[in-house]
């Protein structure tokens, strides 16, 4: 098999399975850690420099940031299709794309870490609250964009769609009541069958997760 992913479905690696799926190619999936046992060995660190999960092997390239693996993928794959062919539908998937890394990405992960994935007592409320109160204003943009098109090209469902919903994903579980159509447009991405294999696989590695690697994403990112 030529197409290797690398990370446990818990981290960003399920936004590459998630495109993976909806491509229907043949990969081989690595559920490696994060951490001294998997992304920070001498191997792994061969291929992702940084440590950080996500990253795949396709033949012999190489590939870390998930953003980029899933546009990649997509290009590769399914060009005209879940890939914008025209250059300025392909400059928006990328414009949505480097904004919810940048406007929404850390957000959600501390929101998701401090109401749902540390053990109750260790969630800090205050955390919480900042990271509800940094998203609303992207989630604003997002809304709007949305409020009169299902996607975020128009009408079929683009790497643009996936890129944005699979960082927003975790905030499935917040209060979207205020932006009713982010909401809906969430949950028709999420619903979609690939991303509910992936989404399986999520679930099943969340189940799986010990409280002592939860308290590492947040000791070593600072969430
Ligand atoms: N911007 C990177 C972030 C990668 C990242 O931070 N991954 C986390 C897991 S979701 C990780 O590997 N954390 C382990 C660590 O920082 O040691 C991407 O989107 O791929």
């Amino acid at each position: 098999m030529s197409l290797k992913i690398y990370g446990v479905a818990r981290t960003r690696a399920f936004r590459a399975l998630w495109m993976a799926e909806e491509l229907g190619i043949d990969y081989e999936h690595l559920p490696i850690e994060i951490g001294d046992a998997g992304a920070r060995t001498p191997e792994f660190l061969a291929i992702n420099p940084n440590g950080r999960l996500p990253a795949i092997v396709d033949d012999t390239f190489v590939l870390f940031e998930s953003l980029a693996i899933t546009l990649y993928l997509a290009k590769k794959y399914a060009n005209g299709r879940l890939y914008p062919s025209a250059l300025e539908a392909e400059a928006k998937a990328w414009q949505w794309s480097f904004w919810a890394i940048s406007e929404v990405d850390r957000g959600v992960n501390i929101w998701s870490l401090h109401a749902v994935r540390l053990p109750p007592e260790e969630r800090d409320a205050a955390k919480r609250d900042e990271a509800l109160a940094v998203l609303k204003a992207p989630f604003k943009v997002l809304d709007a964009a949305l409020a009169n098109e299902p996607y975020l090209a128009g009408d079929d469902f683009t790497v643009a769609d996936l890129n944005v919903a699979a960082v927003v994903s975790r905030g499935v579980d917040m209060d979207l009541s205020h932006v009713p159509h982010l909401k809906d447009w969430l949950l028709r991405c999420l619903g979609r069958p690939a991303a509910k294999r992936a989404l399986t696989l999520k679930a099943a590695a969340d189940a799986a997760t010990p409280p002592e690697v939860t308290r590492l994403i947040v000791r070593r990112n600072r969430l």
